[in-house]
């Protein structure tokens, strides 16, 4: 039979343990569900009429599709010169880099806007990249710095750009 000291200490691991759990949930749901423009440090701007959300924290890749469609809005697909260097412009003052609804978890090496289905025709490559580092890169994103992009293992954490759907 347990002690009543054992039953204690367990008891305080099981609130200890739970309380733990809990705050990690809600972590990970704060960041869900809000209004654009609402979530801590995040920014919008407009191009041509059409609106856009730069988080200010960092998902992974599936959760920040996930957000994007939660704020009525999706991960950003960059179809031409002229909105690459409109959003280039928007985010030159943040260092970070930011996730974007490319990927070619679909096929290897075929990469698509997960949001429209349309495979990537204009494209911002930085230098040796599509690499498929370690077979493991399926998630285009900005680079930090040069906003120029990197097929990257979707499960990093990076702030990330919505557009209006
Ligand atoms: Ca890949
Ligand atoms: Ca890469």
């Amino acid at each position: 039979m347990f002690s009543f000291g054992q039953i204690f200490l367990l008891s305080i691991f099981l609130v200890l343990a739970q309380g733990l759990s809990l705050g990690d949930h809600q972590n990970g749901e704060i960041v869900i569900g809000k209004e654009p423009g609402k979530l801590e440090n995040s920014t919008t701007f407009t191009i041509e009429g059409r609106n856009y959300f730069v988080s200010g924290h960092k998902l992974n890749w599936d959760k920040a599709k996930r957000s994007c469609w939660n704020m009525g809005m999706q991960l950003v697909a960059i179809e031409s010169l002229e909105e690459n260097n409109a959003i280039l412009r928007e985010v030159s003052g943040d260092r970070s880099a930011f996730w974007t609804s490319g990927t070619d978890q679909g096929q290897e090496g075929y990469f698509v806007w997960d949001t429209t289905g349309q495979s990537v025709g204009f494209s911002y490559w930085a230098h040796g990249e599509p690499n498929n580092f370690f077979g493991n890169e399926h998630c285009i994103k900005m680079k930090s710095s040069s906003h120029q992009w990197n097929d990257n293992a979707c499960w990093d954490s990076e702030k990330y750009i919505c557009e209006q759907l």
